[in-house]
């Protein structure tokens, strides 16, 4: 039964119609098992799994390792070759894919859509770097020597994703690790994995058609739930987890691999605020606010949650937020009308309501926030704005929901302070056409963040950059710029070649 809001684009399609004909056209089936996979977008049972147990995770990464030993002596640029036929075979699929993402999530359809364009920018970039995985000369002490670093693969990679970015995140990783020389291991959230099923299909095809450089095991997909992450984690094939969620994961999953000495680069919550001066750019700084706060429904790791605006600002600029939140359309993420899709699930509203109740408890005055449309399935919100009287309670927790919490300031010290007594170190921003204030949000006594904008929201970070950040956020860096070197191990060799054995240090040691 449909429930979300109707429109007269697709006024019979229910998300369950809809999937039967994205799975045929991108050449996957549906799973049906026991654990229940549900479309945020109506609430409708679409599919389910059985989880992979520790037995099977350990077949699984077993077979990573071998591939690995084979794709490791693959030369860089032919790894990059395969990548840029997945590359290809994301173009071909995008918009099937993209509606799947739709459908998946519940983000709304452009921005499916740019999740797979996402994947797509981060192969491309990929197979250009599959011929830079650049290493160094360093000068040696030593007469008669050279010194040089060389990058080598790694080893097997686990890659756990969360719900919210679905297959852009597995791109991110799977692309660079690749090219790298690496094969990986694909835990999906257990509310998305449809979308990884269709991917990992799509990859395999391109497999098939590769040859032999290719090994059978270079790319798998474990579907399961925390049992089935924990065996992939604590499994001593797995040189690298790479993980995205929450912090309290995290926790656990760094905790894991320390443990063994593994690698782990950890992509976890964000606390993102954004500082409105008074010579911003209001028109900039209110669209740039609206979409970090309100797209994606605030389920980005990068979602705005914070907002510090100079006091003499404040009272002109945080009505015109109400208002952009009042008027939002929500609704079917199909319909390009709508800017912002459901809730993923009933837990999440639990837990947003539950942020409301304790802000009100606390003083602040909350507009918006209420449930719409009235149905019991999918879960559709009216963003939130929250005026606090100070920075405490649920302003400084992270709430995977569209509520950006409003807060008064003096001075960019006080506001840098403020943007920097989170928890968290992900994304911030400022709007200011004050040259002073920019370069002083930047520099090192400013924002502690891995990303600080100017001019520019929280959210949507192009790949071309390393993306991550500090503190509770897990200090991991991944897509672009140098991130590859996470997935690749480095060798330092010192070559003699001379008569002597001169030791470095001036040591001597003489038999
Ligand atoms: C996430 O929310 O987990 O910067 C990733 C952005 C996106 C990625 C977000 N490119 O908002």
């Amino acid at each position: 039964m449909y429930l979300g809001r109707m429109t007269s684009q697709h006024p019979a399609i229910t998300a369950t119609t809809h999937l039967d004909a994205l799975a045929a056209a991108l050449g996957f089936a549906l799973p049906q098992g026991g654990v229940e996979v549900f479309s945020p977008v109506d609430g409708a049972r679409v599919a389910g799994f059985d989880p992979v147990d520790a037995a099977a995770v350990g077949a699984i990464a077993d077979r990573a390792a071998k591939a690995f030993h084979h794709w490791r002596t693959v030369p860089g640029p032919r790894r990059g070759e395969l990548v840029r036929r997945l590359g290809e075979e994301l173009r071909r699929h995008k918009a099937d894919l993209g509606m799947l993402v739709t459908l998946d999530c519940g983000k709304p359809l452009s921005e499916g859509l740019g999740e797979v364009q996402e994947m797509i920018d981060i192969c491309d970039f990929a197979v250009g770097l599959s011929r830079q995985l650049h290493g160094l000369t360093i000068a040696s002490e030593r007469p008669g020597h050279r010194m040089s670093e060389t990058w080598h693969p790694l080893g097997p990679v686990a890659i756990i994703t969360a719900f919210n970015f679905p297959v852009a995140v597995w791109a991110w990783n799977a692309a660079l690790a690749l090219v790298c020389g690496d094969s990986v291991v694909w835990k999906p959230s257990e509310k998305t994995p449809l979308t990884a099923i269709a991917v990992q299909a799509l990859f395999d095809r391109v497999v098939a058609d590769f040859g032999p450089d290719a090994p059978e095991g270079l790319a798998q997909l474990v579907l399961g739930d925390a049992p089935t992450g924990a065996a992939l984690v604590d499994h001593p094939e797995i040189a690298l987890v790479s993980a995205t969620g929450s912090t309290a994961m995290g926790r656990i999953v760094g905790q894991a691999a320390a443990r063994r000495f593994a690698r782990s680069l950890l992509e976890l919550g964000g606390n993102n605020a954004t500082v409105v001066a008074p010579s911003a750019d209001m028109e900039l700084a209110l669209t740039g606010c609206a979409f970090g706060f309100m797209g994606t429904t605030g389920q980005r790791c990068t979602s705005l949650r914070r907002l510090f605006v100079e006091r003499g600002t404040y009272d002109s600029f945080v009505p015109r937020i109400i208002s952009a939140a009042a008027r939002l359309p929500i609704g079917d993420p199909r319909d390009p009308a709508n800017l912002a899709g459901p809730l993923i699930d009933e837990a999440s509203f639990g837990a947003m309501q539950a942020a409301l109740a304790d802000a009100r408890a606390l003083g602040a005055t909350v507009h918006g926030g209420e449930r719409i449309d009235g149905s019991g399935a999918g879960v559709y919100v009216r963003p939130a704005v929250v005026e606090m009287p100070t920075q405490t309670g649920p302003m400084l927790r992270e709430t995977f929901a569209p509520i950006l919490y409003c807060l008064r300031y003096d001075t960019l010290d006080e506001a840098i302070a403020l943007n920097n007594a989170a928890a968290q170190g992900l994304s911030s921003s400022i709007f200011t056409n004050d040259l002073r204030e920019a370069e002083a949000f930047v520099a090192a006594s400013g924002s502690d963040c891995g990303i600080a904008n100017i001019n520019i929201g929280t959210s949507g970070a192009e790949i071309g950059g390393a993306f991550g950040g500090e503190k509770e956020t897990g200090g991991g860096r991944e897509s672009g710029s140098d991130s590859w070197k996470a997935y690749m191990r480095r060798q330092t060799s010192t070559v003699n070649y001379s008569a002597a054995l001169p030791l470095a240090q001036g040591v001597t040691f003489e038999l």
